[in-house]
C-alpha cells in the first residue's frame, strides 16, 4: 500500500511531462503548419534565377493584336493535374541542378552549348514565380538562351510550367520568326516527338507541373523552340535551337 502512495505522484510527474511534451508537439506543429501555408501563399517561389523585371514589357496585349490563349483561372488546382507530374520547388532546383552538368552556359552570349550525345534540357515557361508577367522561357537562369546541340544529340526536355496564370507546352519547329499568333504552324516539327502537349501552372500549393519528351537531333540547322499554345511564341516565348 504504501508503495503505491509512493507511485503517485511519480506518475502524476510523469503524466504532467507527457502533456507538456503533447502540447509543445503541438504547437510546434501548428507552428509548422502555419509556415508552410504562409510558404504556398506566397507569390515568390524559388524556382529559375531571373529578376522581378526582366521582360516585364512582354506580356502587354498590344502587340498587334497577339492575344496569349490558354489562361487558367488563378489558383485553380486543375482537373488536367491527373496527366502530368507535380514537383516541389526543390526537385525543379534539383532537376535544373543536373542538367546543367557538363554544360557551357555563356552569359554574354546568351547561349548554352552542350558537347554530350545526350542533352537534358529544363525549359522553365515563363516564370511567374518572380513575378515576371511575361510571356519568355528561362532555361540555365538566361532568357530565351540560344541552345547549341552536337547533330545526333538524345534531347531530353523536361518542360516546367513556371508560371501562375497560363497552360504552356514545348515544341521545336523549323521554322524563324516573326512568329504569328498560331507560331506553330509556320513551319513543320523540327524534329519526331520535338513536342510537349501544355501543361497547367503552378497550383496553389505552390507545385510545379512538369511533362517531359525525348528527341533525337538528326539533321544540322537553326530550328527554334516556341511555346505552342497560341499567342505566346509571338509574345517572346521562342528562342534558337542549333543542331551543329
Ligand atoms: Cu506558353
Amino acid at each position: 500500500m504504501s508503495e503505491r502512495k509512493k507511485m503517485q505522484p511519480k506518475a502524476s510527474i510523469g503524466i504532467g511531462l507527457i502533456t507538456i511534451g503533447l502540447i509543445g508537439i503541438a504547437i510546434v506543429g501548428i507552428f509548422a503548419s502555419t509556415t508552410s501555408l504562409n510558404h504556398s501563399d506566397r507569390s515568390n517561389t524559388s524556382i529559375g534565377k531571373t529578376f522581378n523585371n526582366m521582360g516585364k514589357n512582354n506580356r502587354s496585349n498590344t502587340n498587334n493584336g497577339i492575344r496569349p490563349m490558354g489562361h487558367v483561372r488563378s489558383g485553380s488546382n486543375s482537373m488536367m493535374d491527373s496527366n502530368n507530374n507535380r514537383l516541389s520547388s526543390a526537385q525543379v532546383n534539383s532537376l535544373i541542378a543536373q542538367s546543367e552538368r557538363g554544360v557551357k552556359i555563356n552569359h554574354s552570349t546568351n547561349t548554352i552549348v552542350y558537347s554530350s550525345s545526350k542533352v537534358s534540357l529544363v525549359p522553365l515557361a515563363a516564370p511567374a514565380a518572380l513575378h515576371i508577367p511575361g510571356m519568355q522561357w528561362e532555361i540555365d537562369g538566361l532568357i530565351n538562351p540560344t541552345i547549341v546541340v552536337p547533330k545526333g544529340a538524345s534531347v531530353n526536355v523536361n518542360l516546367i510550367n513556371a508560371d501562375k496564370g497560363y497552360m504552356h507546352g514545348f515544341e521545336v519547329i523549323n521554322a524563324s520568326p516573326p512568329f504569328s499568333q498560331m507560331a506553330m504552324r509556320q513551319g513543320p516539327r523540327a524534329f519526331a516527338s520535338s513536342f510537349i502537349m501544355p501543361i497547367p501552372p503552378e497550383n496553389t500549393l505552390g507545385q510545379f507541373s512538369s511533362s517531359s519528351t525525348q528527341f533525337r537531333a538528326v539533321s544540322k540547322g537553326t530550328y527554334y523552340y516556341i511555346c505552342p499554345v497560341p499567342g505566346h511564341a509571338a509574345l517572346g516565348m521562342a528562342g534558337k535551337f542549333i543542331v551543329s
